[in-house]
């Protein structure tokens, strides 16, 4: 008796296992240019319209930290749960003095040196874009979210959004160098989940960033 319940309840959690996998869908998205260029650092974001949690639950895999290293932001792009804490740690001998005046925080951590660390919450979700007052090279951007389906895109220009729910949602896409200011939306049936290829407009080559060699 006590055998065939673990084997009935194997068999549900097998059973389980499957209707999850069929449920659960990865969503590949390519994003280009208007000229077919791969863009990488794009930010890719699925909101499932069955909602997506509480903030407070995501955890990305990535460390929520934007440090100054080589006179660059690094990470260039940096996604982040709204509520976080980001550390900015300075890796140079050189001191920077980080700010912000993007709406969604606007903030200024006054000149400070190497192996020194300076924290900001940010507690709104939108794209905060960073300087540094000593260094006009510098720029960089936190990407504030509130959906655990969010993800940069790679070199060329590709990115997997794993473990959907079904259902629909809406695909958002932004790239630094788009000339649009906010993230381009798309509706999307994350069942089905077919892959994604968003072309966005750009601004003119001389409006482009340029990343320093690392
Ligand atoms: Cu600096």
């Amino acid at each position: 008796m006590r055998h065939s319940l673990q084997t009935t309840a194997a068999t549900l959690v097998a059973a389980a296992a499957i209707a999850g996998s069929a449920a659960a869908a990865d969503l590949t998205v390519t994003v280009k240019g208007e000229d077919g260029a791969p863009l990488a650092d794009a930010v890719v974001l699925v909101h499932p319209a069955s909602g997506s949690g509480p903030a407070s639950a995501i955890h990305y895999s990535w460390p929520t930290t934007m440090t100054q290293q080589n006179i660059a932001f690094n990470p260039y792009v940096l996604i982040v749960p709204v509520g976080t804490t980001v550390g900015f740690p300075n890796k140079d001998k050189v001191r920077h003095h980080v700010y912000s005046f993007s709406a969604a925080k606007k903030f200024e951590l006054k000149l400070y040196g190497q192996q020194e660390e300076r924290t900001v919450t940010f507690d709104k979700t939108g794209i905060v874009a960073l300087g540094c007052n000593i260094h006009d090279v510098m720029i960089g951007y936190i990407y504030v979210t509130d959906t655990p389906f969010a993800a940069k895109t790679d070199a060329s220009g590709t990115v997997v959004i794993h473990g959907l729910p079904g259902g629909n949602g809406t695909l958002s896409v932004w790239h630094p160098d788009m000339r649009a200011k906010t993230a381009v939306d798309k509706s999307v049936n994350l069942s089905a989940a077919p892959p994604e290829t968003i072309a966005l407009d750009l601004k003119p080559v001389s409006q482009r960033h340029k990343k320093m060699a690392m």
